[in-house]
């Protein structure tokens, strides 16, 4: 089977993931990968409306955080049948813009839901899909913030406009996923310029690759007799 490749981009609002995810997209198409680039919440017909929920501060009684954890899951559920399935299996690079870790980070981190409900749930909406690689872009929240509200023309969204604190557990959540899974995740300085964070993420993303089809190989030809 021509297995793909998955990578995730993960960190804070403004740490710069949509920036990095679409510097590596154009340099992996740039050299002949087949590459499909998509975002979370979203990416799909289904995805891009609970994308729209899940931003909308105009509900007079908004989300609880259990409802806003399985919409989430529910536009993931769709976004892997309907599109990461089947791009890995044709050999695709997957690039995702959030996925699992986000989950983690916001809702266990950020709201207080359980890690262990998190985990089983993920694994019903996405029959357990865990990134290859995960590149997370670490960066305090208060430069994220100073970020976003730079020449912003449109207003904060739901989730943008939580507190602080709330930012800063999502920080120190993704502190802890970096730590329990050092092989996946990899942690780059948000804060270095996009040019000098993109060359970083280059790096690292062909070498895994280089080194996971290797794997695949050397799996494929069996034992060396
Ligand atoms: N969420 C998502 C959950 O709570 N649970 C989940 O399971 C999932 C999947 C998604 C929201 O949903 C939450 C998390 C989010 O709050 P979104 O609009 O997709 O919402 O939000 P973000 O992914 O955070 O997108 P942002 O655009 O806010 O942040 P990015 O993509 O990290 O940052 P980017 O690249 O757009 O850059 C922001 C600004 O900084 C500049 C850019 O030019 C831009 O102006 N910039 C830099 N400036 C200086 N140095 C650098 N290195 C820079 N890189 C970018």
């Amino acid at each position: 089977m021509n297995r793909g490749f998955f990578i995730s981009i993960e960190g804070l609002d403004g740490a710069g993931k949509s920036t990095q995810h679409a510097l590596l997209a154009k340099h992996l198409a740039e050299n002949g990968e087949k590459v499909l680039p998509l975002r979370e919440p979203g990416a799909t017909d289904v995805g891009e409306k609970i994308r729209a929920i899940l931003k909308d501060k105009t509900f007079q009684h908004p989300p609880a955080a259990e409802v806003e954890l399985l919409l989430f899951l529910a536009s993931r559920a769709q976004l892997v049948r309907e599109r990461i399935m089947p791009a890995l299996q044709s050999g695709y690079v997957v690039l995702c813009d959030r996925f699992i870790d986000s989950t983690i980070a916001y809702q266990c981190g950020g709201r207080g839901i359980s890690s262990k409900s998190i985990s089983a749930l993920h694994r019903f909406a996405s029959g357990g899909l865990v990134p290859d690689l995960t590149i997370l872009l670490d960066l305090a929240p208060e430069e994220g913030f100073r970020r976003i509200n730079i020449g912003r023309k449109t207003a904060l969204d739901r989730i943008e406009e939580q507190s602080m604190d709330f930012f800063r557990r999502v920080h120190k959540s993704y502190g802890r996923i970096a730590i329990k899974n050092p092989q996946r995740v990899v942690v780059l300085d948000g804060s270095l310029p996009p040019d000098s964070i993109g060359e970083k993420v280059r790096t690292t993303v062909c070498e895994r690759i280089y080194r996971f089809r290797n794997d695949v190989n050397r799996s494929m030809r069996g034992p060396a007799i």
